[in-house]
Parts: C-alpha cells; sequence; structure tokens
C-alpha cells in the first residue's frame, strides 16, 4: 500500500491575517479559500525506532532544524495521539511549475498532516486533518478540501478547523503572474503578528469581515464570477492596507505587482471579469472563468512572459497517490 499523500495548495479569497493564539494557531477572523490543480506537494512519513531525530527531506535535499520546526509540531501531534515514541523520516515533494517561490505551507502542512497519521495507523476525519494541519501552518487547514473551504476560527483546538464550502465545479479559474521580487521578506507569520500588535488599521480589517464573508458565500452559491472576483479583489487590498499602518511598516508589494494590477485593470476595460488577489509576498493572482484563462493569458503575454504566467483550475483535497 502506497504511504504517498498529496495536498493542493490553496488560494485564500477571503484572507487569514492574524492570529488570537500564536502557539495553537487560531486566527482573528475566518477566511476562505479556492483549492487550486496546478500547485501540490506529496509526502510520506516512516516512523522508525533507528532514527535518533526527526529528518526532513525537501526534494531530496535535508532540510534544517528551522525548517524543521513546523513539521515536528504535527508530528509531535500524531505521535501523543497515536502513542508513538519513535522518530520520523519524512519525505516531502513539492510540484511548482517554476522555481519562483511558489511552493506553500499550505500544500505542505495539509500533506504532512495526512501522511503522519497515515504512517501511525490513525484513521482521521476531515475535521480532525484540518486541526492537525492547522496546527502546522494556518492556511493548510483549508487544504484537506477541494474547491472552496473556509476556516472556522473557533476559540480552541478543538473548535478551529475548515469546512467545504463548495466543489467549485463551475467557470471559475486563476492565473498567477510570477513577479520579480528583490526586498527583504517579511514571512507571513512575522507580518501578520506585526501587524495585529502595532497597525491601526487592523480593528477596520477586523470590522469589514463579517460583510465580506457573507457577501463571498453568497456569490459563490450563484457561481457569480464578477462578484466573486469584486470581493476577492476589495478584501485582499484591506489586508495589504494593515501593512503599511504596521510599526516598522512594510509591504509585500514590488513594483512588478502594481504593473500586474495595472494590467487586471486594462482587460475589466476591454469587458473581462477579471480581479486580482495577492497574499505575503509580490506575485499577483486573477480570479477569471476557467474558459477565458487562455484568452487573458495571451493578452498578458504582451507585458509578461511565458514563464511568469501560470493557470490554474479548481483542485482536489487531501488524498493517497501511489508513486
Ligand atoms: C491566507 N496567508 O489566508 C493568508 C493571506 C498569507 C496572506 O495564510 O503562521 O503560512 O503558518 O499560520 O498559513 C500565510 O500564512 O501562516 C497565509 P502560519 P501561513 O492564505
Amino acid at each position: 500500500m502506497s504511504n504517498w499523500v498529496r495536498a493542493h495548495t490553496n488560494i485564500a479569497l477571503i484572507k487569514y491575517w492574524g492570529k488570537a493564539d500564536e502557539d495553537l494557531i487560531l486566527p482573528m477572523n475566518n477566511s476562505l479559500s479556492l483549492t487550486l490543480d496546478a500547485f501540490y506537494t506529496e509526502t510520506s512519513v516512516t516512523f522508525d525506532d533507528a532514527l535518533r531525530s526527526d529528518e526532513l527531506y525537501l526534494d531530496d535535499r535535508m532540510q534544517d532544524l528551522a525548517a524543521l520546526k513546523k513539521v515536528k509540531t504535527v508530528l509531535d501531534l500524531v505521535r501523543e495521539k497515536a502513542g508513538i515514541t519513535s522518530k520520523a523520516k519524512v519525505m516531502s515533494y513539492n510540484h511548482v511549475p517554476t522555481a519562483a517561490g511558489l511552493a506553500s505551507s499550505a500544500s505542505g502542512l495539509a500533506a504532512l498532516a495526512g501522511a503522519a497519521s497515515l504512517a501511525a495507523g490513525l484513521e482521521l476525519s476531515s475535521e480532525e486533518l484540518s486541526k492537525l494541519a492547522r496546527r502546522g501552518s494556518g492556511s493548510a487547514s483549508r487544504s484537506i478540501y477541494g474547491g472552496f473551504a473556509e476556516w472556522q476560527k473557533g476559540t480552541s483546538h478543538e473548535t478551529s478547523f475548515a469546512v467545504p464550502v463548495d466543489d467549485a465545479d463551475w467557470d471559475i479559474g486563476m492565473l498567477f503572474i510570477v513577479v520579480s521580487d528583490n526586498k527583504k521578506d517579511v514571512s507571513s507569520r512575522e507580518g501578520m503578528s506585526r501587524t495585529v500588535q502595532t497597525s491601526p488599521f487592523y480593528q477596520g480589517w477586523l470590522d469589514s469581515l463579517d460583510d465580506d464573508l457573507s457577501a463571498m458565500k453568497l456569490a459563490i452559491k450563484e457561481q457569480d464570477i464578477h462578484e466573486v472576483g469584486v470581493i476577492a479583489e476589495r478584501n485582499a487590498l484591506k489586508m495589504h492596507a494593515t501593512t503599511l499602518g504596521a510599526d516598522p511598516p512594510f509591504t509585500y508589494w514590488s513594483p512588478d505587482s502594481m504593473k500586474a494590477m495595472e494590467a487586471v485593470r486594462a482587460l475589466r476595460d476591454k469587458g473581462y471579469s477579471v480581479h486580482f488577489t495577492m497574499d505575503a509576498g509580490p506575485n499577483v493572482k486573477l480570479i477569471c472563468r476557467q474558459t477565458q484563462l487562455e484568452e487573458i493569458r495571451t493578452h498578458l503575454l504582451n507585458d509578461f512572459s511565458e514563464s511568469q504566467l501560470i493557470s490554474a483550475r479548481p483542485g482536489p483535497g487531501l488524498h493517497v497517490v501511489s508513486r
């Protein structure tokens, strides 16, 4: 039997930004995402009495202790649940179309939660897997499911997990514009923590979320690509605005991010229903009709190269694969 588990990455349309509990990874707000076919991680875990410490191999390269930190949190929880004391060897492969820094902790930690629980003989429900993945990385809680998923913030480990919203079996797609980044990184973990603690705009972000979330759920139910895009774009811009108010201030935008945003606005002027979202980095992700992905990509080739433009469609949830 194969012990390889695959999880696909997800992009939030209503963003997770800020923790109420940094140890348990309880978020300040609910978030809602679309899982995509284009990027995924495959992972296997082997518990082995002969190992003296946990080992993590990413794309066949052994990782250091810093990279092992999130992984160890998930492994420890699985060991505790299953009554296992042995250390683990974790093998993980990221599948991304370009070497463009799109490797995601969402797919990585979701695949790990699946692979570690499988190796330990635990038969966990999707809800339990979502909680386990969350402890590694918040956004991973949503990658347990295909299509649209909502991470319900909860107030404790037991009540904070994602649930499926819609299988996204309709005319929606995403297009990634991969742009260069010459700036020093602020990790999302550091960025959200600094924003919660110091940005006077953070409360405004929180106050606007219920409206965005309920409008988004209605737009998904009605399969309204225009409204989904409008709400996702305004939600992302509000999230990014909070970082400018932080102390010290920071932004994830690069000049090329703004060039990509302008290209999206120009496509709208041509009549396309296309909007953008951005995460803790300079890449811009377009939300549009799946049936117009290629047409939109062709327009964007005027401003960006082939390798900068990656089309994505809704993808599946966590599943076992043979390798
Ligand atoms: C999201 N991001 O909802 C938001 C939008 C980035 C911007 O989830 O600290 O890597 O491991 O819980 O999950 C990135 O945060 O952070 C993220 P941790 P994670 O997709």
